[in-house]
């Protein structure tokens, strides 16, 4: 077991039954021409955090953790998008319209597309996910399940929406959850913080949450005093 100095108390995880859930750092979210920006948001915190996301990536890879990247994304015929999605609000550009970077939130096109400097390599789970939680309507709680992983290492964005819906999605299904507060981001800072605090209250009713440096330092101690830079 590998131990991290996390809140509300350690959180002890197997690393071979550990998966590393990096959640939708998608250029749609995080640079400027997509999704996230049509909804009226600042991407820039958001484009911040991707050095210390790949620092995350970096880590997994090297200890041979399961990796797994989602997607928001619907299908080219908007077939999986409910129209509730598509006309709430008074966005610049709806899901599906053509933007700078393609066609809004559509798998395939290159807004779509994780950021490169975060792109999945060989081996490792991508799962496209209609909704905000990873769960509903994709095939994850199989491939954990067929793993056999049992611990969530959890990264990207938004920290309130899809972060933290698949985390009470993952915590309903038994597993124990870990949300990386410097490799999660939000649009709002007080929405970042309330999330950190909400998940982590009451003995830690959603899960733990800790800095990379506290998950790299356990990685360490494990290693024998490697250290990760
Ligand atoms: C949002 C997400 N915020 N990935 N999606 O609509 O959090």
């Amino acid at each position: 077991m590998i131990t991290v100095d996390a809140r509300p108390f350690a959180y002890a995880f197997p690393p071979e039954k550990t998966a590393l859930v990096v959640i939708d750092m998608q250029r749609d979210f995080v640079e400027p021409g997509g999704f996230g920006e049509t909804l009226g948001n600042d991407v820039s915190r958001l484009t911040a955090i991707v050095p210390t996301v790949a620092r995350l990536i970096g880590l997994a890879r090297a200890e041979g953790w399961t990796v797994v990247h989602t997607r928001e994304s619907h299908d080219a015929t908007l077939c999986d998008c409910p129209p509730a999605k598509r006309e709430r609000g008074a966005p610049t550009l709806r899901i599906g319209d053509a933007g700078p970077m393609g066609r809004i939130l559509v798998r395939g096109e290159p807004g779509n597309a994780i950021v490169d400097a975060l792109a999945p390599i060989d081996g490792e789970i991508v799962i496209d996910k209609p909704g905000k939680g990873a769960f509903y309507a994709t095939a994850l709680g199989d491939v954990l399940r067929l793993k056999g992983i049992t611990h969530l290492i959890f990264a990207g964005v938004t920290t309130e929406v899809c972060v933290q819906t698949t985390m009470r999605e993952a915590n309903d299904r038994g597993y124990d959850c870990l949300l990386i507060e410097d490799a999660t981001e939000s649009y709002f800072p007080a929405f970042k913080a309330a999330t950190l605090d909400m998940i982590t209250a009451q003995g830690g009713i959603v899960g733990w949450a800790a800095p990379l440096a506290a998950l790299e330092a356990a990685v360490a101690r494990e290693d024998g005093g490697v250290t990760w830079k």
